[in-house]
């Protein structure tokens, strides 16, 4: 498979178009989003949904993520990600199948009609994981683009996928919320450098490859600006897979938890790495599980004869 994508490859970095629409549905009356969110989605790379989930939801969200945190034990340890040098936890992956409720939240169709709309396919989860910022000392996620490293270390072939963080705990100005540069989806930031075996090992804690150069990210972010994604607890963040995003730590008292749910289109499948030896373990990037979560058919057109 050709590779319109290339990054990593050892060479200076470069910026590439984007090959892909960001939205593929046709907007309609009775869509997901209004008209003007999907324009808002398509010229910004998110949207910040306030009012998909009622408190009672909310709460049994955060029941569901404080149960994750508070019982390592009853998960898979691989898929248990701490922060570098401490044993505190930053992530944990494949939510999504280790816990009930996170499971009923990656099919609720308030969320997947909205992904199968926007990515105009049939989806599945592609990678779904409970990210956590502890007060004082949750650490920060420098800038990439997901996409960067999903058809790099994945195989994932275009920018048809996006991410949903769900919030479990408010998520202010200052305690490391998703900071996103608006716009920057529209482009590819083919990354210096290459990628070391193994690299999810440490990727994971701290991301070192698969990052934008220094004057690439200040000029980014003076043309187009950051923006940060805040919100209550229960507010959904939508976000294009090739969106430039990162978050600060937490020096706060107050901890970050988020839910992270990724959908990817059912044709975009994941094929073998485009810059990596081998592909990274299942609990990170779906390849063999892949469950569609398929679009209700098209209502018939009544024929009078
Ligand atoms: O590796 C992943 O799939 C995700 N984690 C990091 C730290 N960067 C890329 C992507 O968001
Ligand atoms: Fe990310």
């Amino acid at each position: 498979m050709p590779d319109h994508y290339p990054s990593r490859r050892g060479v200076a970095p470069a910026v590439l178009p984007r090959l892909e629409p960001v939205v593929r549905g046709r907007w309609r009356k009775d869509c997901p989003l209004t008209r003007e969110e999907t324009a808002r989605f398509e010229t910004d790379g998110y949207l910040i949904l306030d009012s998909i989930f009622d408190p009672a939801e909310i709460e049994a969200l955060q029941q569901a993520g404080t149960r994750l945190l508070s019982d390592p034990r009853a998960l898979d340890p691989e898929t248990i990600i701490s922060e570098p040098g401490s044993r505190e936890i930053r992530s944990i992956f494949m939510i999504h199948r280790q816990n009930e409720t996170m499971a009923r939240l990656a099919s609720d169709p308030r969320l997947t009609s909205i992904a199968q709309f926007l990515l105009d396919d049939d989806i599945y989860v592609h990678q779904s994981r409970l990210n956590y910022k502890p007060g004082f000392v949750g650490r920060e996620f420098y800038w990439h683009s997901d996409f960067e490293t999903w058809h790099v270390e994945d195989g994932m072939p275009e920018m048809r996928a996006l991410s949903m963080s769900i919030l479990l705990a408010p998520n202010s100005e200052t305690n490391g919320p998703l900071m996103i540069i608006p716009g920057s989806h529209q482009h590819y930031y083919a990354c210096a450098g290459e990628t070391p075996d193994e690299n999810y090992l440490s990727s994971l804690k701290k991301q070192e490859v698969g990052v934008p150069d220094m004057d690439t990210l200040a000029e980014l972010a003076t043309d187009r600006g950051i923006a940060a994604a805040t919100g209550t607890a229960g507010t959904v963040i939508v976000f294009d897979c090739n969106a430039m995003h990162g978050s600060n730590g937490n020096i706060t008292p107050f901890p970050r938890a988020n839910a992270f749910i990724v959908y990817n289109a059912a044709c975009n499948r994941l094929v073998a790495p485009f810059g990596a030896t081998t592909a990274r373990p299942e609990f990170i990037a779906t390849r063999k599980h892949v469950h569609l979560i398929r679009r209700p058919p098209p209502l018939e057109i009544a024929t009078i004869c």
